[in-house]
C-alpha cells in the first residue's frame, strides 16, 4: 500500500514537473521564464530596488502587476514598490500630471507630441543618481510603456543610455474575430472560439485575461467579437449582456469591444418589416439599440457592418446606398463617441464586370460623403487576401475618406495553422507599395497613417487567427503573425526583420545562433508559399469553399467570379488575367505612374505578370526561361524552399526543448507534403493548355491529376456557415 502511494506521488510529481516545464506556447511573446545574461539582469535588478509606480486606476494596477511578474520571472526579484516618489528611486513610472516638474525637465520631453496613447522611457540623472523613468499623458500610455519596457529586458538592452519616445502611428488598432455565436470560427485553425457565451457573463476564463495583455503588449486597442457574417442574436439583451462582462475584462488593457451589426437586425430582432435605412422607424430602432448597448458598456467602439456583399443583407436591398447605410448607423453611435467601420469587400454576380474592379467603382464616387465617425475598411488587395496581391486601388482613390487597412492573419489562403508563413513580410510589401496618389512616395502605409490628407480616424484590422488551442494559434510561429499584425498597427512603417527579430527574442531566446537562421527562415517563408502556391501573379486557385489545397480546374461553381478558371484564363494560348487596357483595365483604378508600369508586359513587375496579363506559355521570363518553364520552376522552387526550412529547424534543435522542436518540425514536414500537392496538381493541370514537358528540374509528380482531382475534405476546419 505504502508502495502504490509512493509511486503514485512520484507519478504526480513528475507529471508535474514535466508540465511544468515543458513549453506550450500559452504564454506567447510574454515569456517570463527565460533568463537574460547576467549582466543585463544585473542591471534591471538595480533598476527595479525601488520603483514609484503611481498606482491610482484599473489600467495602471494591471500594468503594475505587469511589471511584477515579468520581471519577478526574468530577474527572480520582488519589485519593492514605495508610494511616493523619493530620493530612493531608481525606477519612476507615473504619468506626467504626476512626475515632479524637476523630473519633467530633466526628461526634456515634448509630451503633445505623444499624444494619449504614447509613452517615454528615460534614462536621466536625477539627484546624482542614474535612474529610469516611464512616463506618458495618460494611463494607456504607461501600460504601453511598461509592456516595452519589459521586451526591452527580454531582448537584453542595455539601459544605460536608453531613450525611447513612441506613440501608435494609427487610432484604431483591431482585432476582427470572425467568431460564430456556436464558437465555430470562420476561417479559423486554431480551434474554437475563445468567447464561451454560454458561461458568460458570470465565468471569467483566465484565457480573457491573457488575451487582452497579449494585445496591449502590442498595443492593438480594439476588438470585434463576432463574425463579419454574423447573427443579429448578438445585439440582443442577452448577448449584450455576455459582451458587456468581457468588455468590463478588457477595459483595464485599453481594449475597446467592437460588435458586427447585421444590417437587417432591425427585421431579425427587432420586429419591423423593413430594414431601410431611410425608414424612420429604423433609424429609432438603431438609436435606441446604441443607446441601450452604451448603458451597459459605456466605451463601447461601435459596429463593423459586412453589407450587401456575398449574399449579406444591406441597403442595397432598398436602392439605397452604402452612404445610407453607413450615415444612418454613424448618427445613431456619433452621440455616443461611436464609430461605424463599413466594409468595401463587395462583389456582384450580376455585375459582369472584373471582379477586381468592383469595390472601388462601388466607393470611390462616394469619397467624401461619409460621416466623420465612419470608416471603410478594405481589404490589401482587390480580391481576397491571397498569398500576392497588388495593393487595393481604393488606397490613395479615397483622400476625403476615413480609409482603414484589413489585413488576415489567419491563414485561410496561406496553408491554415499548418504552414509556416510569416505574413508581415506581406504586410509590409502591401504597407511599402506607393500608390502616387498625392505623388511619389505616397505609400499605402501614408495613406492609412493619415500623414498625407489628414483624415478624422485612422485604423487598421487584421483578421485574427486565435482560436482555443493551448497556443492560441494552432502553429506556434502563427503566434508571430498575431504579434507582427499588432506591431505594424502602430507602426506600420516597420521593417518586417525588426519584428521577427523582437518576436523570436521575446518568444525563445537571444542566442544568434538561433535567432539569426529562424529569423531567415521566417523571412523567406512568405515567398517560399507564393511559389508553391500562385506564382508570378497567379491568384485565387484554391478549392471550392474550404480552400483547402488546390482547385484550379474547379469550374462548375454557380457564380463566376467563385471559379478559378476565371482567375487564370489557362488556354491552349497562355495564362493569366487580362487587366490591361486591352483587357479588363483594372489598371486604370491606379494613379497614372503606377498603371503605365503594370499595364505593359515588359514593365509589369513578374510577381504581378499573370495578375495583370494573359501571357504566351513561350513568352521570355527576365532569366530567359519560357513563361512555362518559368511557372513550372517557380512551384519546384517553393518546395525546395519548405525542405530547406526543414533543414534549418533541425540545425537549430539544441536551442528549444525537444517538444518544441517535434511540433515545428512535424508542422513542417506536412508543409512540405502540402506544397508538393499544389506544385503536382497545378502543373499537372496547367500542363493540358500548354501541351509541354516539365522542365528538367522539376521532381515527378507523384500522383496523376484524376487523383488530385478525385480530392474532397467535406470537413476541412474553418468553413463558412451554411448560408451559402
Ligand atoms: C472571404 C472568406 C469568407 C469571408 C469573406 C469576407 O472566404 O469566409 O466571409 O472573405 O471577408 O475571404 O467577408
Amino acid at each position: 500500500m505504502k508502495h502504490i502511494k509512493l509511486g503514485i506521488f512520484i507519478f504526480l510529481l513528475s507529471v508535474g514537473t514535466i508540465s511544468a516545464q515543458v513549453p506550450n506556447g500559452y504564454n506567447l511573446w510574454l515569456n517570463y521564464s527565460q533568463k537574460p545574461n547576467s549582466s543585463i539582469i544585473k542591471e534591471y535588478q538595480k533598476v527595479s530596488t525601488s520603483v514609484y509606480f503611481q498606482n491610482e486606476s484599473d489600467v495602471l494596477n494591471v500594468s503594475r502587476e505587469e511589471l511584477k511578474r515579468g520581471l519577478k520571472g526574468m530577474l527572480g526579484v520582488d519589485v519593492l514598490f514605495s508610494d511616493a516618489i523619493s530620493k530612493s528611486n531608481t525606477l519612476i513610472i507615473a504619468t506626467k500630471n504626476n512626475l515632479h516638474q524637476d523630473i519633467q525637465n530633466t526628461l526634456e520631453t515634448n509630451y503633445k507630441s505623444i499624444g494619449d496613447e504614447g509613452f517615454i522611457i528615460k534614462s536621466i540623472q536625477f539627484k546624482g543618481k542614474q535612474i529610469i523613468v516611464i512616463s506618458a499623458n495618460q494611463d494607456v500610455g504607461i501600460l504601453y510603456g511598461v509592456f516595452r519596457f519589459l521586451r526591452l529586458l527580454q531582448m537584453e538592452t542595455d539601459l544605460s543610455t536608453i531613450h525611447i519616445i513612441d506613440s501608435p502611428k494609427l487610432d484604431l488598432r483591431m482585432l476582427n474575430h470572425w467568431d460564430n455565436l456556436d464558437r465555430t470560427v470562420e476561417r479559423g485553425y486554431a480551434g474554437f472560439s475563445l468567447w464561451n457565451w454560454q458561461k458568460l457573463p458570470d465565468f471569467i476564463d483566465q484565457r480573457y485575461i491573457d488575451y487582452a495583455r497579449a494585445n496591449a503588449s502590442i498595443g492593438i486597442n480594439g476588438t470585434v467579437l463576432n463574425n463579419v457574417n454574423a447573427s443579429a442574436l448578438i445585439l440582443t439583451p442577452m448577448y449584450l449582456e455576455k459582451v458587456a462582462a468581457l468588455a468590463n475584462v478588457f477595459r483595464p488593457y485599453g481594449i475597446k469591444v467592437y460588435l458586427t451589426a447585421r444590417f437587417s437586425a432591425p427585421i431579425e430582432i427587432g420586429g419591423l418589416d423593413t430594414a431601410d435605412p431611410l425608414n424612420s422607424e429604423v433609424q429609432n430602432w438603431w438609436n435606441t439599440m446604441a443607446s441601450n448597448i452604451y448603458k451597459a458598456i459605456p466605451d463601447f467602439g461601435g459596429f463593423l457592418v459586412k453589407a450587401n456583399s456575398e449574399g449579406q443583407p444591406g441597403p442595397q436591398n432598398y436602392n439605397r446606398t452604402h452612404v445610407d447605410g453607413a450615415n444612418m448607423l454613424a448618427k445613431a453611435l456619433q452621440p455616443h463617441n461611436g464609430v461605424v467601420i463599413w466594409r468595401s469587400f463587395v462583389y456582384s454576380e450580376h455585375d459582369v464586370t472584373d471582379r477586381a474592379k468592383q469595390a472601388y467603382s462601388e466607393f470611390v464616387p462616394f469619397d467624401g460623403k461619409f460621416m466623420d465617425n465612419v470608416l471603410v475598411q478594405s481589404k490589401n488587395g482587390p480580391i481576397d487576401f491571397q498569398p500576392r496581391e497588388p495593393f487595393h486601388p481604393m488606397f490613395g482613390a479615397m483622400p476625403n475618406t476615413n480609409l482603414m487597412m484589413e489585413f488576415q492573419i489567419t491563414q485561410e489562403y496561406l496553408g491554415f495553422s499548418t504552414h509556416l508563413v510569416f505574413l508581415p513580410k506581406l504586410f509590409e510589401e502591401v504597407l511599402k507599395a506607393d500608390t502616387y496618389a498625392q505623388g511619389k512616395g505616397t505609400t499605402v502605409a501614408k495613406v492609412i497613417d493619415g500623414s498625407i490628407t489628414k483624415p478624422k480616424l485612422t485604423g487598421i484590422a487584421g483578421v485574427s487567427n486565435i482560436g482555443n488551442d493551448i497556443n492560441w494559434t494552432g502553429h506556434p510561429f502563427a503566434q508571430a503573425n498575431w504579434y507582427g499584425f499588432g506591431r505594424l498597427a502602430w507602426n506600420p512603417h516597420l521593417s518586417s526583420e525588426t519584428i521577427a527579430d523582437e518576436w523570436l527574442r521575446a518568444t525563445y531566446c537571444n542566442n544568434s545562433k538561433f535567432i539569426e537562421p529562424v529569423k531567415n527562415m521566417m523571412l523567406n517563408s512568405r515567398e517560399a508559399v507564393v511559389n508553391y502556391m500562385n506564382p508570378l501573379g497567379l491568384h485565387h486557385l484554391f478549392d471550392t469553399n474550404h480552400h483547402y489545397g488546390p482547385g484550379p480546374w474547379v469550374s462548375n461553381l454557380s457564380r463566376p467570379e467563385w471559379n478559378p478558371t476565371y482567375y487564370h484564363k489557362a488556354d491552349e494560348n497562355g495564362i493569366g488575367f487580362n487587366r490591361s487596357s486591352t483587357g479588363s483595365n483594372a489598371v486604370e483604378q491606379y494613379a497614372n505612374e503606377v498603371a503605365h508600369v503594370f499595364n505593359t508586359v515588359e514593365t509589369c513587375p513578374e510577381d504581378y505578370l499573370l495578375w495583370f496579363h494573359h501571357v504566351p506559355w513561350d513568352y521570355k521570363l527576365k532569366n530567359g526561361e519560357s513563361l512555362w518553364n518559368g511557372l513550372a520552376l517557380k512551384y519546384q522552387e517553393g518546395v525546395n524552399q519548405v525542405s530547406q526550412m526543414i533543414a534549418t529547424w533541425n540545425a537549430v534543435k539544441p536551442y528549444v526543448s525537444e517538444a518544441e522542436y517535434k511540433e515545428v518540425d512535424m508542422l513542417l514536414n506536412i508543409q512540405l507534403k502540402e506544397a508538393k500537392w499544389w506544385k503536382d496538381a497545378s502543373l499537372l493541370y496547367f500542363q493540358t493548355f500548354s501541351k509541354q514537358p516539365f522542365p528538367k528540374d522539376i521532381v515527378k509528380p507523384e500522383k496523376s491529376l484524376e487523383y488530385y482531382k478525385s480530392l474532397k475534405f467535406p470537413f476541412a476546419p474553418g468553413i463558412r456557415p451554411h448560408w451559402d
